[in-house]
């Protein structure tokens, strides 16, 4: 890499889309800077580098943006194609069933699990049954390999694990038990955690907005944070507990960062 690179990424702390990214940069030690977007006040800098969706994560690499998630996945095991690990095999037909797995995470996952604690009665038992056969799709896929890219993380491992944070919050909404209907799975985001972690372990460098003020004074709660995001915050609130019809959700994000001592 050279030195004179500008790698520069924009994003929101709580996004599992920009996680996706921390952790590939993270895992091909690339250097970059982080600029914390404030989504509640979006910024003309975020309008000017992803003026057709205006959302994070954007990766600017040497003053261009490259956005969507896997997109930017992509392109990064691309650009640095020298640096390990490699997120896409070399061969073309495991490339294209690594594209279609992660691609299936991502329209099909999100969607249905925002059901689940958004959604009242019979929708949320709609948007558990969602969750419960993607997953199990996605299980299946996993098989008895211990990563989806075989032995070491690659396309679909990175586009998935950023959900298992939110593994906790869909439970407990949905009532339900991951681990006792997905075994395997489980196994695989427990694996995950120890590069997860490590993506989110460094404190960033660069500018930082109002809403990454938590994170400049705190980053190892940053990292815990971003593991645990929604769990104790949660079964404290007595009013409908979903971050999106909070009316300052940014409250929800300082309350759930701090993880009480004995859930640790
Ligand atoms: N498909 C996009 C999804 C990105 C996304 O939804 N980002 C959210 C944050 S988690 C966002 O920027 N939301 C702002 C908005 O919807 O206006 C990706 O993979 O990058």
């Amino acid at each position: 890499m050279m030195n004179d690179e500008e790698v520069i990424l924009v994003n929101f702390w709580s996004s599992p889309f920009g996680c996706r990214v921390k952790i590939a940069m993270e895992e091909k030690g690339i250097p970059y800077k982080y600029i914390e977007e404030d989504l509640f006040n979006k910024s003309s800098f975020l309008s000017a580098i992803n003026p057709v969706h205006k959302k994070v994560p954007v990766l600017v690499h040497n003053h261009k943006p490259i956005c969507e998630s896997l997109n930017i996945l992509e392109y990064v095991d691309e650009i640095w194609s020298d640096r390990s690990p490699r997120f896409l095999a070399s061969d073309p037909h495991q490339r294209a069933q690594a594209r279609f797995w992660a691609n299936f995470i991502d329209r099909e996952l999100y969607e249905a699990s925002q059901k689940i604690y958004i959604g009242k009665g019979e929708e949320q038992v709609v948007g558990k049954n969602e969750v419960l056969r993607i997953l199990k799709l996605v299980e299946g896929e996993l098989g008895d390999k211990p990563f989806f890219g075989g032995d070491n993380l690659g396309l679909v491992d990175i586009t998935l694990v950023p959900f298992y944070s939110r593994f906790y919050t869909w439970e407990t909404f949905g009532k339900f038990s991951i681990e006792e209907e997905c075994p395997g799975l489980m196994a695989w985001a427990k694996r995950g955690t120890s590069w997860y972690a490590m993506a989110n372990k460094r404190p960033n460098s660069g500018t930082r907005r109002d809403s990454g003020e938590f994170e400049s004074r705190n980053p190892s709660r940053y990292a815990e944070g971003i593991l645990e995001p929604l769990r104790g915050g949660l079964q404290e609130l007595d009013h409908h507990p979903t971050i999106f019809s909070l009316q300052k959700p940014q409250e929800l994000f300082k309350r759930t960062l701090v993880i009480p001592d004995h859930k640790r």
